[in-house]
């Protein structure tokens, strides 16, 4: 999974980034032109697989992993976003928009007093005015094809779509609130709209005010789904020893580090569960849409899987634990045996029967 870390200048963007990731990136209190974005990769700590290596003690273990990327400030101007940034935050599943809620003197002189809601609804209008400029160019192409004549089936429907997509956004309405087929999707898949990915806000909150926000929390979700960070805060607990770091989490009433939150929250908003395949090479989690069926699972795994699919040899992470061995399971008969169209669920072990 990746998530694009995006959010006005001086926001915490990166304080929040080395807080997800335990890296060192650098932390100013200007503005840095800097262009290439930083990058990080953090496992996904899952008690599950802990306990699946003890029981088949394979020569690997693999989590699934979240990739961070924190991108360039934002300048809220309502010029949309600059084509690099748009072109890489195409590559993320999911952005996270950092929101300033700490004041700072030198920050403040120059990115304004701390106002979360304004700041939500300029880079809300920024983004939206980027999908829209895309929007329009595509259209005035599609128009100077059909005058030459081309008026395949294929470009009319995109070209209804894309109307479509205008007008939403025009009414300041994001992409991913749109209800379209599956043919305008398919259509329009091309383009991924900034606007059409799934979002969430961190509001950047200082370690002083932490906590005391809910009404500004439900303000912010009734438009949007939103997590609150004390970032500056977290990222230092990095320099700590763990029992010194926990005890800190606690006296701040933080039941679980930043990563761990943002980890369950991302999953949450983008609809992911776990499934794992085991052996003694190998135990591994992957990471799947909730309502995908054991085929959708055996493409994530090869693309040879999904291909000669026979069937999907499947049992529960909880009834394995319970039963303490797989020959144990077979004997109680929890080991199922799927076809194609089975919905995999959240904690399920499969292992898929092909050939091609
Ligand atoms: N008090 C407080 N200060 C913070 C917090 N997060 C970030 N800061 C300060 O805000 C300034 C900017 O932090 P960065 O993490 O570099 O912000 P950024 O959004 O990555 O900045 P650019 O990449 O330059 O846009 C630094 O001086 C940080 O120390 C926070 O949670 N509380
Ligand atoms: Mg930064």
């Amino acid at each position: 999974m990746k998530i694009g870390i995006l959010g006005l200048l001086n926001s915490g963007k990166t304080t929040i980034f080395n807080a997800l990731t335990g890296l060192d990136a650098e932390i100013t209190s200007y503005a840095t032109n800097k262009i290439e974005p930083n990058l990080g990769v953090v496992d996904v700590e899952d008690e599950r697989v802990k306990e699946l290596k003890k029981l088949y003690k394979p020569d690997k273990t693999k989590f699934a992993n979240i990739e961070y990327i924190d991108f360039v400030g934002l300048s809220g101007d309502e010029k949309g976003l600059p084509p690099n940034l748009i072109s890489l935050a195409k590559r993320t599943d999911a952005i996270a928009l950092v929101i300033r809620n700490f004041d700072d003197e030198v920050i403040s002189e120059t990115c304004g007093k701390v106002d979360p809601l304004s700041d939500i609804e300029k880079i809300s209008a920024e983004m939206i005015i980027s999908d829209l400029l895309i929007a329009e160019k595509r259209l005035e192409n599609i128009q100077s094809s059909k005058k030459k004549g081309i008026k395949e089936q294929a470009l009319i429907l995109e070209e209804k779509v894309l109307h479509k997509i205008s007008e939403t956004l025009s009414e300041e309405i994001p992409v991913r609130d749109l209800e379209l087929s599956n043919d305008e999707k398919k259509a329009i898949k091309g383009f991924q709209f900034i606007t059409q990915k799934p979002l969430m806000i961190i509001l950047n909150s200082d370690e002083n005010n932490f906590g005391s926000n809910q009404e500004l929390i439900k303000e912010i979700e009734k438009e949007n789904k939103v997590i609150e960070f004390a970032g500056n805060f977290e990222m230092e607990l990095y320099n700590l020893s763990v029992e010194d770091a926990l005890e800190f989490l606690e006296e701040m009433n933080i039941a679980e580090s930043a990563r761990v939150r943002l980890t369950k929250f991302s999953y949450d908003l983008l609809g992911y569960i776990s499934f794992f395949t085991v052996g003694n090479d190998e135990v591994k989690a992957w990471t799947i849409t909730k309502g995908a069926t054991a085929v959708e699972a055996a493409a994530k795994i090869h693309s040879d899987l999904a291909r000669g699919f026979i069937r999907a040899e499947c049992f529960s992470y909880e009834n394995l634990i319970c039963c303490g061995s797989e020959s144990t399971l077979r004997e109680k008969g929890l080991y199922q045996l799927e076809g194609k169209n089975y919905i995999v669920k959240d904690g399920d072990v499969l292992n898929i029967r092909f050939s091609v």
